[in-house]
């Protein structure tokens, strides 16, 4: 009983910490007050060692920064699970008024003895063979993306969103394409393109709390959460993705070799991440993905580390807490994780009125990535100097700010799709 209170007054006072933590948080939003800092040179080890050309850089430079990410930022994955299973559940040659082949795949997954499942859904040009697809996650339920009707709803935990009839935590028939206006299907299809999604919340709850998704079934006996370098729930998405990559390298209906993985804000963050470790992933789209994703953290502009990991404490790995407003100690920033993506095309965009996720930072990320790409003889981002609203930059790194805020809009897919048909041709 003694032990209870102690506990319970202990987690008490961690909760009023935070509080006052995020109450006291003000973001700035003041490039004068954006403080002085060196950005890290993805051309230079830590020790300062020089990377001339490619075999340094993937002897090297990549390796250092591949195992900072994972060491100090998103937390350690597992490989794949002791077996992986695929079902076809649902199919249609006629879906979306005849214009696309749907299939609903449910994907399962056994370790330690325990089991989870997922549900894949995927729209497919028709008569093209093989097609390049555009795989993202959904954050309300493959149903959310369309208002096909024979779209099966998750099962899974969500967060509570009572515009989207979400309440008590379960997804339900009223949330039936509320998210329709996210995901451009027909400009995708028309495009000779297929859509994989799957909602997010069925690798992971996105909550803080390590007991359900994929987490338990490789923790040792008695473990309660990942330690402090192993995956926190960002991780634990990018490993989702993988496994739809390893099934979608077995679906004869798709060119696994063309898998543009893409994903918008916490997701935008996610395809980053999974287009870094990954590299079977042919392209990478993060759409206004901010703090922990594209922006630069040592710009502390907007979201900061430590706004964000006392926000989300199960994002990241509990040693990127040591950063929390300890930003001058990174030895690595947001550029990097780009680089890592090289020579692989990889698209950067931002909106205008989301100043949260830092639009300059994300601009300059993808700038100072360009380095690497160049090694590869790729054209990344020219100038430091920031395009202006909605005329992207079209190159193997890619940009865009357009105006609006914090969303996906037809805009941002009919660049995508654009730049992905050339870059993909280029491949
Ligand atoms: C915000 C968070 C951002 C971004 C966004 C989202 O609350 O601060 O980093 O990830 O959520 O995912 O919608």
């Amino acid at each position: 009983m003694k032990k209870l209170c102690l506990v319970i007054s202990f987690s008490f006072l961690i909760n009023c910490l935070n509080a006052q933590t995020e109450k006291a948080f003000v973001p700035n939003y003041d490039e004068s007050k954006v403080p002085k800092f060196t950005l890290p040179d993805p051309l230079q080890t830590f020790e300062g060692a020089r990377i001339r050309n490619q075999p340094d850089w993937e002897s090297t430079g990549r390796p250092e920064l591949l195992s900072f990410f994972t060491q100090q930022v998103y937390g350690e994955v597992p490989g794949s699970p002791e077996s992986a299973s695929s079902e076809l559940i649902e199919s249609s040659d006629n879906a979306l008024d005849r214009i696309a082949r749907r299939k609903q795949i449910k994907l399962t997954f056994k370790e330690n003895g325990r089991s989870l499942d997922c549900h894949v859904l995927m729209y497919l040009p028709k008569g093209i063979g093989q097609a390049p697809v555009f795989l993202g996650y959904n954050f309300y339920g493959n149903h959310t993306v369309t208002t096909d009707t024979m779209v099966y709803i998750p099962q899974a935990w969500s967060r509570n969103n009572a515009s989207f009839g979400v309440e008590d935590h379960k997804l339900t028939a009223r949330s039936r394409g509320v998210r329709v206006n996210r995901w451009a299907i027909e400009e995708i299809i028309d495009a000779g393109f297929g859509l994989v999604t799957i909602y997010y919340g069925e690798i992971d709850p996105d909550r803080n709390n390590f007991q359900d998704g994929i987490h338990p079934l490789f923790y040792e006996a008695g473990q309660q959460q990942p330690s402090k370098n192993e995956w926190g729930a960002i991780s634990a998405w990018a490993w989702g993705l993988s496994r739809v990559m390893d099934y979608l390298e077995e679906d004869q209906d798709v060119d696994s070799g063309k898998v543009i993985v893409m994903g918008h804000s916490r997701l935008g963050k996610t395809a980053l991440w999974a287009g870094a470790m990954d590299q079977r992933f042919a392209a990478v789209i993060s759409n206004n993905s901010g703090c922990g994703g594209a922006a630069l953290s040592k710009r502390q502009y907007g979201e900061t580390i430590a706004r964000i990991n006392n926000h989300f404490p199960h994002w990241f790995c509990r040693n990127f807490h040591t950063y929390s407003n300890n930003e001058a100690s990174l030895p690595a920033d947001q550029h990097e994780l780009i680089a890592l993506i090289a020579p692989r095309p990889v698209y950067i965009a931002s909106a205008v009125d989301d100043q949260w996720a830092d639009p300059k930072g994300e601009f300059l990320s993808a700038c100072h990535a360009t380095p690497v790409y160049e090694l590869y003889g790729k054209k990344g981002i020219p100038t430091p100097e920031m395009p202006e609203l909605d005329a992207p930059i079209h190159n193997t790194v890619a940009y865009h700010i357009r105006s609006g805020g914090h969303d996906v809009k037809e805009y941002d897919w009919k660049q995508y799709i654009k730049w992905a048909k050339v870059e993909l041709k280029a491949k």
